[in-house]
């Protein structure tokens, strides 16, 4: 038996302890990267920068450095290294050349066309979206980020990899690590160990949503994937990645402007780093992304929800249906569907079936909630090469609406929950897992559970003038302060992750003699470092709970370090409000599916909740959170520290450290 197969015949129950402590010490992750040394001649396993074609894919040369390979049966996990250069830049820069009118230009080297409107971005190595990773399971992926903008710092979060054994790569801020310093290089080292169509985005500040974010890809050799049998192709060239976009930089919205009520929606969307935009009745004439197919084939297709802003977005592909197969990294029993919605952070693998001629055909990105007054959308183009077809020009632009939609239309995660069969809304929790569910899951009473409800805390002007708490100003004029139990979460001076020393006690929020963290005895409001204790290995169920009026804000809920199981969602009413499940909740095991699915992100319906379930095998300090980027910025976030110290590796030699300075007063 090769390493390989018995890597793999661990797979299916990776997720069990055991399992993925024997996987760790296969890999060396238990004890975390600092036991495997680093090549001296990292050079030599320097990845491109581009996407490789799908010959190079499929095709490697004899003795290839490239990452983005076939992943077989057998073969050595490969070292991965990038090197990242993070700066300002521009869109329709002189990169560009005669761009847009001469359409070659546009996909010069370092052009970023995005939707065609000219504004200041945030770069790596002069990309939008962000150079891909893409590797096959247990590869070792080095990231060199050297953070070349004046006045900012930097830290990139692996959307998707648990970081189990390398918990100090997670990239979040004040939390797992320091951020990044201008002029200095980090480090990023972890192994690719947990499979799936993850993505990669900064988490400091509004980064992500000036630029800041792009692909990452595990994938496993296919006769591990449960639905492997349903595809011909997993190619580079066939992501889909999806990001919303502003005309202006991301903190010129953040609070928000109250007397133009600037809000913080998406003026438009990119598709794969492209696209068009409208504004009045004239369209910018930039080139539209584009998918390349050939007739006869089954494709999959790694779509990612790559948004920032309150904008869900409903994903559909004129004159094809869409069979999901997996949703942030994990595998689901395929379901055919017209049209997924994703909100920020979500992932979903689809195979496409490319039955039809003719074409080419219009990939529909329509912007939902509070984008549907402004109809934002985007377009992309799926295009059937080696026929006449494929020369075809592109039909005619069909705006928001889009192109008539089936009978029996069905849609995947619909907003509020609208979950019927039948009617066409098919929600996470009605979605089969194909791998077995442990039973302390699906048939015992959890641990732990813990209530988390969100909002937000209306701050008036007396309030807001006399401290500097963190606000946002939303569309309507309020200004708003974002909460997890009634506290905003703030970071606190140093990452309690790797200077537990330098994080004085009385930041953190007090907690109960019940074991839940509270505003100080008194307040209905604070703001402080809100960190939830829990013990390794407990099987813990939280509720995520949105007791607000119902409006259609879903918000998306991102937990690091870990997959959960999706147990159950639903909306509160008159019947049926958050005190009743709460007093409900540790009866009876709450499960919808007969076998819950995993996913790491989930949008909680509006005036509803969702509870989830995982076993705490992980330690660390995982941060919880609203994904919607102006809500994680402005404190709807709590961090979960599973285990003790002691429990996590210690981080490399010489990891950057920092803190607050305030000398010694000296009285004379
Ligand atoms: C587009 O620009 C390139 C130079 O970047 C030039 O070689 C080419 O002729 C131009 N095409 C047209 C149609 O003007
Ligand atoms: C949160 O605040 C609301 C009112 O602002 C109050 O009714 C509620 O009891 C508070 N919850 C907690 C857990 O303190
Ligand atoms: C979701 O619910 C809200 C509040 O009832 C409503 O305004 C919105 O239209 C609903 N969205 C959809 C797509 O049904
Ligand atoms: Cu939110």
């Amino acid at each position: 038996m090769t390493f390989w197969h018995l890597f793999l015949s661990f797979k299916v129950a990776v997720r069990s302890g055991a399992a993925r402590m024997f996987l760790c010490v296969l890999f060396a992750c238990a004890v975390g990267v600092t036991s495997a040394s680093t090549p001296v001649d990292l050079k030599a396993y320097l990845q491109p920068v581009n996407d490789i074609d799908r010959d190079t894919y499929l095709h490697p040369k004899e003795g290839s450095n490239i990452c983005a390979r076939e992943c077989v049966l057998g073969e050595e996990p490969k070292i991965c290294y990038y090197e990242w250069t993070v700066e300002n830049y521009a869109t329709i820069s002189d990169a560009c050349g005669g761009c847009p009118d001469n359409v070659t230009d546009c996909f010069n080297d370092q052009c970023v066309t995005a939707d065609g409107y000219e504004r200041g971005i945030l770069t790596i190595n002069r990309r939008i979206p962000a150079p891909s990773i893409e590797v096959c399971l247990g590869d070792r992926i080095i990231i060199d980020i050297i953070n070349n903008m004046p006045g900012r710092t930097i830290s990139i979060h692996w959307h998707g990899i648990f970081q189990q054994g390398s918990q100090f790569m997670d990239g979040v801020p004040m939390v797992t690590q320091c951020s990044i310093y201008e002029s200095t290089t980090f480090r990023y080292d972890f192994y690719a160990n947990n499979e799936g169509t993850h993505f990669y985005h900064s988490h400091d500040g509004l980064e992500k949503l000036d630029g800041l974010e792009g692909n990452l890809v595990v994938r496993t050799p296919k006769e591990y994937d449960p639905n492997g049998n349903l595809y011909d192709f997993d190619l580079p060239e066939h992501k889909i990645f999806i990001s919303d976009w502003m005309r202006l930089p991301a903190d010129e919205h953040f609070p928000g402007l109250r007397g133009v009520k600037s809000g913080q929606d998406a003026n438009s969307f990119l598709i794969n780093g492209r696209g068009r935009t409208r504004i009045g009745t004239k369209s910018t004439t930039t080139p539209y992304g584009q998918i390349n197919v050939k007739a006869g084939n089954r494709y999959r297709l790694r779509v990612v929800g790559g948004l920032c802003t309150v904008c869900p977005v409903k994903l559909t592909i004129d004159g094809h249906t869409l069979l999901v197969i997996a949703t942030d990294g994990n595998p689901v029993a395929p379901v055919r569907v017209d049209s997924i919605n994703l909100f920020s952070g979500e992932r979903y693998d689809v195979v496409l079936e490319t039955n039809n001629a003719g074409g080419p055909y219009w990939i529909l990105v329509q912007g939902l909630a509070t984008c549907v007054d402004q109809r934002v959308y985007q377009l992309g183009v799926l295009a059937y090469e080696g026929t006449a077809s494929g020369q075809r020009s592109l039909p005619e632009d069909p705006g928001y609406d889009g192109f008539p939609l089936p009978k029996n239309y069905r849609i995947l995660n619909p907003e509020n929950a609208s979950c019927n069969y039948g009617s066409g809304g098919i929600c996470a929790t009605q979605l089969v897992n194909p791998n077995p569910v442990p039973k302390d899951i699906l048939k015992e009473l959890p641990d732990i559970n813990y209530v988390l409800t969100f909002g937000f805390q209306g701050l008036d002007t007396e309030a807001l003038f006399n401290s500097y708490d963190r606000f946002i100003v939303s569309p309507l004029g309020d200004t708003l302060s974002s909460t997890v139990n009634n506290i905003s979460f703030i970071a606190p001076p140093a990452p309690p992750l790797t200077q537990p020393d330098d994080v004085p006690a009385d930041v953190y929020c007090p907690t109960d003699s019940d074991g839940l963290v509270r505003c100080p005895e008194g307040k209905s409001y604070c703001l402080c470092v809100h960190v939830i204790k829990i013990p390794l290995g407990s099987v813990v169920q939280l509720l995520l709970s949105d007791k607000s009026p119902r409006s259609d804000l879903n918000h998306p809920f991102h937990l690091h370090g870990y997959a959960f199981y999706v147990m159950e969602m639903g909306v509160y009413s008159e019947d049926f409000t958050e005190e009743a499940l709460i007093e409900d909740l540790g009866k009876r095991v709450r499960a919808t599916s007969s076998a819950p699915i995993l996913k790491d992100t989930l949008a909680i319906p509006s005036g509803g909740y969702a509870v989830i379930k995982f076993k705490a095998n992980n330690p660390g300090y995982w941060f919880l959170h609203c994904h919607f980027l102006y809500h994680v910025t402005s404190g709807m976030a709590v961090t979960l520290h599973v285990g003790e110290h002691s429990d996590v590796p210690t981080p490399p030699a010489g990891f950057p450290k920092c803190g607050s300075f305030t000398p010694k007063v000296y009285k004379d």
